[in-house]
């Protein structure tokens, strides 16, 4: 059980190790637990089904929950310690106020709302409301997302929310709904088993979202190709058919090359594109030029490989198209996603058995975090806020004058931005830790502290969460009843385990009484998270993403319900696009074109390498919680820099040695570790870690025009070896000792060394 870290009236300046956390024999009564709740991870977008085991309003341990039918009882080595989180020692179990200089003390919450509350007065009064921001996250259930939104309009009305899902989702939602109208997967997972050829675009599955590798193993039982498209030789492209070691940032380039041979062999759905689809003249116009000789060129990826993809492709008659992250992080990022619909739209490929187009979900609620309202130009149900119609609609719900509707705000890095230039003055942010997650964030760092007035809703002082002048104590996942949308569109019950320990509060129960405070008391009047969900299905009822039927009565009898799911009698959708009926103006499906571009910054003679980011198995998001977990921590205790061998001795960089990392932004020192698995002109990072370790020093703010995502995927640096050696992490005896094959340690170089790279 977890006590009070600082008693009132004494500061503290930060939390110290817990060296026995958790107690090595387990806690007390995890054998004899009061109660076994069916809920799901809190982690990625996967939402794996996973029983938490109860003792004493304590969470002491979980279960699998084998009839979930996404993972049937599987979990990845994050799930299987995310229990750890409710009874741990930096738990936040009041609010706390900053002290100049010095650190944090306790404070009651009577004085935490009313300091916070006359903060945002005394700021909209003096420059106007919208120099009071709101930052969101999508760990988030929907029903907090969906108050989030509201709360932002109705009682800050505010027109600047924005949300963490601007770092995530954004590129695939905008490319979603150019092609379809609707920003969904168009399939569960289920039909990726029978699929013939599956082709996963820049994602890491296996580390990002290792309980989907069983349905991409089952279509390789069943006799699949699987083509993997990524810069490294991850551990799924290990497993793969065919391997395109791309260049990053090059993708536009592959996938416009492999739509040119679809075309010129005829390999194409002419029924499909004629009666469902719009545009795609101008899409095949856009890549007339791209031959494989050009593809090669721009690519890396040699040019007999590129055929191959795209004869495995155009000549299977079911096919599954997967991506993340490695196509989405980028300042094309959305070109690059409808560069991909392409190709699943010319042959046709969607909305029938074991045919399907998905990008992956990354957070917990990634998918429904992106459609109740706490984007900056969104209001519930993926409506508009610049469309008359949605804001009729959406004030007629609230009980607000459309003309008291905030339109559309800056989005999440762009608010940074107006913060640093001084024109925003006030923050409130929940469930977002943009010191570590944001791009160059030592510029993100200094515009938090200019900031007039700065509030937090955490249950662990993040990093940034020590930039505030008042941290509230949030909840956990697990302490209050909600729903989330999986990555597969399938809405769950996230179930109540436990109530917050000490005197946190519920998310809900915070933004609540804020609202309250600030006067909007009759638009808040909630008793529970069912009543919020009620109304977020009448505010979604006729948008795109249309909850109106899915109860939670109706979730827990059938396991989840997919949306769209618009009437009471609806059985849900599992599988878009059957009827052939596009949510596009025209109802087709629309192609895109897509000319290539380069990456904003391209290497050069003082920055040579490329620098790409992303994550690993044992580690999740900011780290915030992951790093706070001790065997996630011994699993990967630091980040390190992936370089290929001959790379390295091109700059004669040894295996540990650290390497000084210098980009435009910023410099960072990185133990190296020499892999074969990666191409000769790209490093790799992960992001998870804070200050000095922290990755995001050195990335660019470079957006997306049309999604405003931060290029992570691609920055231009320079390598200078110190000649220092790093230690070897003392927690961390299996490094020391070179690993073993259930608990590898660092990767030793690999025996599939790349072909065709570095060319
Ligand atoms: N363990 C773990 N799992 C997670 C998370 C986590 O933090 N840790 N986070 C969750 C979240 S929020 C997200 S968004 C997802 C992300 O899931 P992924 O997108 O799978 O993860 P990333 O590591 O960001 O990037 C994926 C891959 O993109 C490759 N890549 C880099 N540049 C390029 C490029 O230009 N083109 C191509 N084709 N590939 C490129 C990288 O080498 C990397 O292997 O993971 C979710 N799951
Ligand atoms: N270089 C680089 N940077 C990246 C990426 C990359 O690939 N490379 N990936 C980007 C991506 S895809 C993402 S999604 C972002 C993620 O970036 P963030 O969203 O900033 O990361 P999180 O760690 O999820 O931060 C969430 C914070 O909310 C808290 N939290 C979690 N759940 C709850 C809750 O239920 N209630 C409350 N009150 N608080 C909660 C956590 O303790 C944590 O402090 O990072 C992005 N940054
Ligand atoms: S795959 Fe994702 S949801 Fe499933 S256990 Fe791992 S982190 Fe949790
Ligand atoms: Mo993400």
């Amino acid at each position: 059980m977890a006590t009070l870290p600082i008693p009132a009236g004494q500061i503290i300046a930060d939390f110290g190790p817990h060296k026995n956390y958790p107690p090595p024999e387990g806690f007390p009564g995890r054998n004899e637990p009061d109660a076994v709740v069916e809920t799901h991870c809190c982690f990625c977008g996967m939402q794996c089904g996973i029983k938490l085991l109860v003792k004493d309003n304590r969470v002491v341990g979980f279960e699998p929950w084998e009839e979930f039918p996404y993972n049937q009882g599987r979990l990845c080595p994050k799930g299987v310690q995310r229990y750890l989180q409710n009874n741990h020692p930096d738990r936040l179990l009041h609010p706390v106020e900053r002290v100049e200089g010095s650190g944090f003390r306790r404070i009651d919450w009577d004085r935490a709302m009313e300091r916070t509350v006359s903060e945002i007065q005394r700021i909209q009064s003096q420059y106007g409301r919208d120099a009071f921001a709101m930052l969101s996250g999508v760990s988030l259930t929907n029903e907090k997302g969906y108050l989030a939104g509201k709360f932002a309009r109705v009682a800050l009305k505010t027109k600047n929310l924005d949300y963490n899902g601007r770092l995530c989702m954004v590129s695939a939602g905008a490319g979603n709904k150019k092609a379809f109208g609707l920003d969904r997967a168009s399939n569960d997972f289920s039909d990726l088993a029978h699929a013939e050829v599956v082709m996963i675009c820049g994602s890491n599955v296996s580390e990002t979202f290792p309980t989907l590798i069983h349905w991409i193993w089952q279509a390789r039982d069943n006799g699949a190709k699987l083509v993997v498209v990524d810069p490294r030789l991850t551990p799924v492209a290990r497993t793969a058919d065919l391997h395109l070691p791309i260049r990053p940032g090059r993708d536009s380039a592959l996938y416009g090359a492999i739509l040119h041979q679809l075309v010129k062999n005829d390999w194409l759905d002419h029924d499909f594109i004629d009666n469902h689809t719009s545009g795609v003249e101008a899409a095949v116009e856009a890549v007339e030029n791209y031959d494989l000789d050009w593809a090669e060129n721009v690519t890396g990826i040699p040019r007999k490989k590129i055929m191959l993809a795209a004869e495995w492709w155009g000549k299977a008659a079911t096919s599954f198209l997967l991506h993340a992250r490695g196509i989405e992080h980028h300042t094309k990022g959305v070109e690059n996603v409808s560069s991909c619909i392409n190709l699943v739209l010319a042959t046709g490929r969607i909305g029938k058995p074991y045919c399907g187009y998905a990008t992956i979900t990354g957070q917990g609620n990634g998918q429904g975090g992106r459609e109740h309202g706490h984007k900056c130009d969104q209001l519930p149900g993926n409506r508009d806020i610049e469309n008359p119609e949605h804001r009729r609609y959406i004030s007629d719900v609230w009980g607000i004058e459309e003309r008291d509707l905030p339109g559309k705000g800056l989005t999440a890095y762009e608010l940074i931005e107006a913060i640093h230039r001084g024109e925003i003055k006030g923050l409130l942010s929940i469930c977002f830790n943009p010191v570590v997650s944001l791009p160059n964030n030592n510029f993100v760092r200094e515009a938090l502290e200019k900031l007039e007035f700065y509030v937090n809703i955490d249950f662990f002082l993040s990093e940034t969460a020590r930039h505030a002048d008042i941290v509230l104590a949030g909840s956990l996942q697990e302490e209050e009843e909600g729903t989330v949308t999986t990555s597969e569109g399938r809405v769950v019950r996230i179930r109540q385990a436990v109530t917050p320990p000490g005197e946190a509060r519920t998310d809900t129960e915070i933004l609540l009484e804020i609202a309250r405070r600030l006067g909007a008391g009759k638009h808040f009047s909630f008793n529970n998270s069912e009543e919020i969900f009620n109304e977020l299905r009448v505010a979604s009822k006729g948008g795109t993403a249309d909850y109106f039927g899915i109860t939670y009565e109706k979730i827990e009898q059938n396991m989840g319900v997919f949306w769209p799911c618009p009437s009471l009698d609806h059985p849900g959708t599992p599988r878009l696009w059957e009827d052939r009926k596009f949510k596009t103006p025209d109802g087709r499906a629309h192609f895109v074109p897509v000319p290539y571009h380069d990456p904003m910054e391209i290497t050069d003679a003082e920055y040579p390498v490329i620098l790409t980011t992303g994550r690993v198995v044992s580690q999740y998001l900011s780290g915030t919680q992951t790093r706070r977990i001790g065997k996630l921590v011994d699993q990967y205790p630091e980040p390190l820099l992936e370089i290929h061998p001959a790379l390295a001795a091109k700059y004669g960089i040894a295996n540990r040695e650290i390497v000084r990392l210098v980009s435009r932004r910023g410099t960072a020192e990185f133990p190296a570790q020499l892999v074969e698995t990666i191409r000769e002109d790209t490093v790799f990072v992960p992001y998870h870690w804070a200050g000095a370790q922290s990755i995001n020093q050195l990335t660019s703010g470079h957006l997306d025009p049309v999604s405003k995502i931060p290029e992570f995927k691609v920055s231009a640096v320079r390598l200078e070896p110190t000649g220092r050696r790093a230690p070897v992490p003392v927690q961390d005896p299996i490094q020391a000792t070179g690993g073993s094959p259930a608990h590898p340690g660092p990767k030793p170089p690999q025996p599939h060394a790349f072909t065709g790279i570095g060319k």
